[in-house]
C-alpha cells in the first residue's frame, strides 16, 4: 500500500497520498523537517476532496489532534432556584463558589449586596460603581442543591482603611485537611476606574465560620503598567505591563501535586478589544501553604483566553473552561502539569460564573463535574440571581424517529 503513496510537505504536516514518482524524491526530501503524518483515512475523515490543492481551512483541519468527543457537551438553560436563593428584587446574589457538601448539606457562598448600580457617573463615595461594589459575602445551604437557605455574612468588608474596605465578592472555597478557605476580590476605597483589585483569603475550623481574614492580600496585580496622563481612563496607558497588571479577579485555590495552585483572571493597563474580543487571560500562582505566600508562575499568562476561573482536577492533570472573551473562548482545555493548556473540545457556549460541585467524581469522565452546579443572571442590570445550570454530552445528532 504505502508504495503507492508518496509524501509532501504542508505547513508542517506530511501527507501519505497517490502521486507521480516524478517529484516524489523532492516530497521526501522537505518530509525530513515535517512532525505529523496524514493519512488516507484521515483525508477521508475530514472529507478532503484533492490533498494538492488544501483550503488554508483543510490546513488547519489536518493539524487538529486526535481528539474523540469525550470533552464535547452541551449546556441546558438555566433554571432558578428556590427557597432564599430565589430571585429577590433589589438585591444582588451573584459568583456563587463551588458547591461542598458538609453536615448533610451542600454549602455555597456568593457576593451580596443592595440597591441599585450608579456606575462611575455617579458619587463614588455614596453609589455603588458595579452590582459587585459594596458587596459582603454570604452563605446558604441545601439539602438538594434547588431549595436554599441563607445562612448569614460568611465575611464582610475590612475597616475603614484597609484593603478590603470597599468590597469584599467573587469568592471560592477550599476544603484542605479539614480546614475552609475562602479567596476572594478585594478592593479599597476608592472605587475609582483605574483602581486596582486584589485577592483576600479567609480561613476556618468549620463551613460555618468564624473566619479569620489575611492581614494583607494575597495576591496583587503586576506593577509594571505605566497609566498615561491622570484622568481616571484605564485604556490610556504609556505601558501596558503584564497580563494582570491591572487586576486580579476570579481566584480559585486547587491543592495540586503537594502545592496549593491558585488560578485567576487577569485584566491588563490598557486592555484591547482584539479578534477575539476583551484581552482577558488567566495565570496561577503557586503556594506550599493554603495560606501562601503564593508566588506567580513565569508561565503566565497560561490562557489567552476565558473570564471566570472554573477548573477542577482529571486524570492526573487540570481541566479549565474557557468561556466569553478571547479567540479561545468556549473551549475546555485540559492541562498534565496544571500550566500548559490544550484545547479538548470547542463548545456552544456556557454559563457565566460558574459554581462547580465539588462532590462530583472527576475521574468519571472528563466532564462529569459539569452535570449540574450553580451560575448567576442578569435579572436585570441591578440585580443578579443565582440559578442553576445542567449539561450533557453530545455524541450523536439524529433527526427525531432517525
Ligand atoms: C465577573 C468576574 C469578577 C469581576 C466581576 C465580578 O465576571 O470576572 O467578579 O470583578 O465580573
Amino acid at each position: 500500500m504505502l508504495k503507492n503513496l508518496c509524501i509532501s510537505s504542508l505547513m508542517g504536516i506530511v501527507l501519505l497520498q497517490s502521486c507521480s514518482p516524478s517529484n516524489q524524491g523532492e516530497k521526501e526530501a522537505i518530509s525530513s523537517e515535517l512532525e505529523t503524518t496524514v493519512t488516507p483515512e484521515q483525508l477521508d475523515k475530514l472529507g478532503i476532496t484533492n490533498a494538492d490543492h488544501l483550503s488554508a481551512a483543510s490546513k488547519r483541519a489536518l493539524k487538529w489532534p486526535n481528539i474523540g468527543n469525550e470533552w464535547f457537551i452541551e449546556f441546558s438553560d438555566l433554571q432558578p432556584l428556590k427557597g432564599d436563593l430565589a430571585y429577590e428584587e433589589g438585591v444582588v446574589r451573584r459568583d456563587p463558589s463551588a458547591m461542598i457538601f458538609e453536615n448533610g448539606k451542600y454549602y455555597v457562598w456568593y457576593s451580596k449586596s443592595v440597591g441599585t448600580t450608579a456606575g462611575f457617573a455617579g458619587d463614588i463615595e455614596k453609589d455603588k460603581v458595579f452590582p459587585w461594589d459594596r458587596c459582603d459575602i454570604w452563605y446558604a445551604t441545601s439539602e438538594d442543591g434547588w431549595t436554599w437557605k441563607e445562612e448569614g455574612m460568611a465575611v464582610g468588608r475590612g475597616e475603614p482603611g484597609a484593603y478590603d474596605d470597599r468590597s469584599v465578592f467573587t469568592t471560592e472555597i477550599m476544603k484542605h485537611d479539614g480546614k475552609y478557605y475562602l479567596s476572594y476580590q478585594t478592593v479599597k476605597s476608592p472605587y475609582t476606574v483605574r483602581v486596582k483589585n486584589q485577592i483576600g483569603l479567609a480561613w476556618s475550623d468549620s463551613p460555618d465560620g468564624p473566619w479569620t481574614k489575611s492581614a494583607e492580600p494575597i495576591l496583587s496585580p503586576a506593577d509594571n503598567g505605566i497609566w498615561k496622563g491622570e484622568e481616571q481612563d484605564r485604556f490610556a496607558v504609556e505601558k501596558k505591563g503584564d497580563f494582570d497588571s491591572h487586576k486580579v479577579h476570579d481566584p480559585c485555590i486547587v491543592p495540586y501535586n503537594g502545592k496549593f495552585y491558585l488560578y485567576y483572571k487577569g485584566e491588563q493597563m490598557g486592555e484591547e478589544i482584539t479578534f477575539g474580543g476583551r484581552q482577558i487571560r488567566h495565570g496561577i500562582a503557586i503556594a506550599d501553604n493554603p495560606q501562601g505566600p503564593y508566588v506567580k508562575s513565569e508561565f503566565n499568562p497560561i490562557s489567552n483566553s476565558g473570564h471566570e476561573i472554573c477548573v477542577w482536577p482529571y486524570d492526573g492533570g487540570i481541566a479549565s473552561l474557557i468561556t466569553t472573551d478571547g479567540p479561545e473562548k468556549n473551549t475546555i482545555q485540559w492541562s498534565p502539569d496544571g500550566v500548559n493548556f490544550e484545547i479538548m473540545a470547542s463548545i456552544k457556549g456556557a454559563p457565566h460564573a460558574i459554581g462547580l460541585n465539588r462532590t462530583a467524581d472527576t475521574e468519571k469522565e472528563p466532564t462529569e463535574i459539569l452535570r449540574w452546579g450553580l451560575s448567576h443572571i442578569y435579572n436585570s442590570y441591578d440585580y443578579q440571581s443565582i440559578m442553576r445550570f445542567s449539561s450533557r454530552r453530545v455524541t450523536t445528532h439524529k433527526a427525531k424517529g432517525e
